[in-house]
């Protein structure tokens, strides 16, 4: 049977947690100590549904909607917690915005830290992961793996950073909480000029200097633009090889519908009714999930 010789992707298996094989395992375990600081701002979410671009929009916001110059890394400043581990975080300045995709278990936690997260909706996330999937090659051994091969792995919630639905619930269940900001990709993507101001609002210091600029807001949608964005791939992934689609790959709502088959769409549409019952989670993303 075709389902039996499915080809899945290469994971580090740290109790059941699947991490890329290309994060050192070090930097995993030593991610898990990290102690959040009450200056501490991360931003969290789970793989491919808008981190970098939230990075970016960040990183502008502290800089006056200026770009980053061809010599800096916006991973010095904003690094990615799994990846590095904690000692390289705790040698930055405070305060300090973190990415990272822990579920909210897993997440440093301290009252007074601020915690921004972003969710994508399933279809558009599955896609974009599998194509991450089979472009980090040496991440996760997948080059040749078919969407249909990601698929099984994504709907049974085996793959790196964990089930979706693990990841999201948690997350919203606590969207109201004062030191938590709950954004959707969707939404940036239909008005990023409201998201800023949130975020600015939200966090408050030097960040609400960027919004009382009219100029300042532009610089920051114009350069976090996809477009801008396209133009700088090598800034973003570095490792993506060339005969594989780029990071800022698609960057649309709804270009799902050019992967699924009507039985997977029917299959991840059951999945998100049974783990979302009882949510308003399907009010975030109307158009998908009709009632
Ligand atoms: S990662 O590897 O988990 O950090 O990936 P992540 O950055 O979360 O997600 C990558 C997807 O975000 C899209 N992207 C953007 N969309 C709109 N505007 C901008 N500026 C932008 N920058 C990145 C990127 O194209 C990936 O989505 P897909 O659907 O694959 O295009």
């Amino acid at each position: 049977m075709r389902s039996m010789n499915r080809k899945k992707p290469s994971y580090y298996d740290h109790d059941g947690f699947l991490m890329p094989i290309g994060f050192p395992i070090e930097g995993f375990i030593s991610a898990l100590r990290y102690q959040a600081q009450p200056s501490d701002v991360f931003l969290v979410t789970y793989p491919k549904c808008g981190t970098t671009w939230t990075q970016y929009i960040l990183w502008l916001m502290q800089h006056q909607g200026e770009p980053l110059s061809p010599s800096e890394k916006l991973e010095d400043y904003i690094p990615h917690l799994e990846e590095i581990g904690k000692e390289t975080i705790e040698k930055l300045r405070q305060p300090r915005v973190i990415k990272t995709h822990f579920p909210r278990q897993l997440t440093p936690y301290h009252p007074a830290a601020k915690y921004i997260y972003v969710a994508r909706n399933p279809f558009d996330c599955v896609v974009s992961f599998y194509h991450h999937t089979r472009g980090f090659i040496q991440h996760y051994n997948f080059a040749d793996g078919t969407f249909d091969d990601f698929f099984e792995c994504f709907i049974r919630g085996e793959v790196d950073f964990g089930d979706y639905f693990d990841h999201l619930l948690p997350w919203y269940e606590y969207r109201d909480e004062e030191n938590v900001l709950f954004l959707t990709y969707e939404n940036m993507k239909a008005d990023l000029r409201p998201i800023i101001i949130k975020i600015a609002n939200f966090l408050g210091g030097d960040y609400l200097n960027c919004i009382e600029n009219e100029e300042i807001i532009n610089k920051i949608i114009v350069n976090s633009s996809l477009k801008s964005m396209k133009k700088d791939q090598q800034r973003w992934s570095s490792k993506r090889p060339k005969n594989m689609p780029p990071f800022v790959r698609k960057g649309k709502v709804g270009s799902w519908k050019d992967y699924f088959s009507l039985k997977q769409q029917q299959r991840l549409t059951e999945k998100f009714k049974i783990r979302t019952a009882g949510t308003a989670l399907e009010t975030l993303w109307p158009k998908i999930f009709k009632t």
